[in-house]
């Protein structure tokens, strides 16, 4: 007997970092945003695992206005180059404006981890170069996958997550909020 169903490739694990700035007309406010990203991810070859909870952050770069991130976990049988793509035409379909760096954002999608490891091409690298020193993607993504070790700095999750709260200036402001 022969089976009619192709092989499928192997599936990876891929922890995503969403963000969002900017209102989108039908969806809402940027946590409204994320949590219809975090709906739009899921197809026949991306698989949702686990979602972190949707966190407020102040801007990093030039943009003024509040983000709303989160970190979700997929599973796919995809290579990154395609999740990329995938993830790229998510962000085009909530409309996302291409052009300016770090301008304001209705949905940016970045590929923070794989679980085959680091990839780097030119238009993609992995892990995203950026994550260790952001806590607005280590936060979320600790409450996650706390034991996941970043394949080139050989912390876990957790641990870069401490460091980079001890790493912090203390705030002299005096406003706790
Ligand atoms: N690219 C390379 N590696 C990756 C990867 N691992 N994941 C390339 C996704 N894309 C990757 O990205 C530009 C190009 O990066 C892509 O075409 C892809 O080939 P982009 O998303 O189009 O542009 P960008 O987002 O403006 O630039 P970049 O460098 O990705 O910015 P970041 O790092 O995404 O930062 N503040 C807060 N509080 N929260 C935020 O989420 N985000 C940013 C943007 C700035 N400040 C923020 C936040
Ligand atoms: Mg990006």
């Amino acid at each position: 007997m022969h089976d009619a169903t192709p092989p499928r490739a192997p599936l990876a694990l891929y922890a995503i970092g969403l963000g969002s700035n900017r209102r989108h007309v039908r969806h809402g406010d940027p946590r409204r945003v994320l949590l219809a990203a975090l709906a739009a991810l899921e197809s026949d070859d991306i698989e949702p695992v686990d979602a972190s909870p949707i966190i407020a952050s102040a801007p990093l770069g030039p943009s003024r206005r509040r983000y709303a991130n989160a970190v979700a976990l997929v599973a796919s049988p995809l290579p990154p180059p395609d999740l990329l793509e995938r993830l790229q035409t998510i962000e085009a379909s909530f409309g996302r404006r291409t052009g300016q760096r770090w301008c304001a954002r209705t949905l940016d999608l970045d590929i923070l981890l794989w679980s085959g490891g680091a990839w780097s091409d030119p238009a993609l690298t992995i892990p995203h170069p950026a994550m260790a020193e952001r806590d607005f993607v280590l936060g979320p993504l600790r409450t996650i996958v706390p034991r996941w070790r970043h394949p080139l700095l050989r912390h876990s999750i957790r641990q870069l997550a401490a460091r980079l709260v001890q790493a912090k200036p203390v705030d002299r402001s005096g406003s706790a909020h």
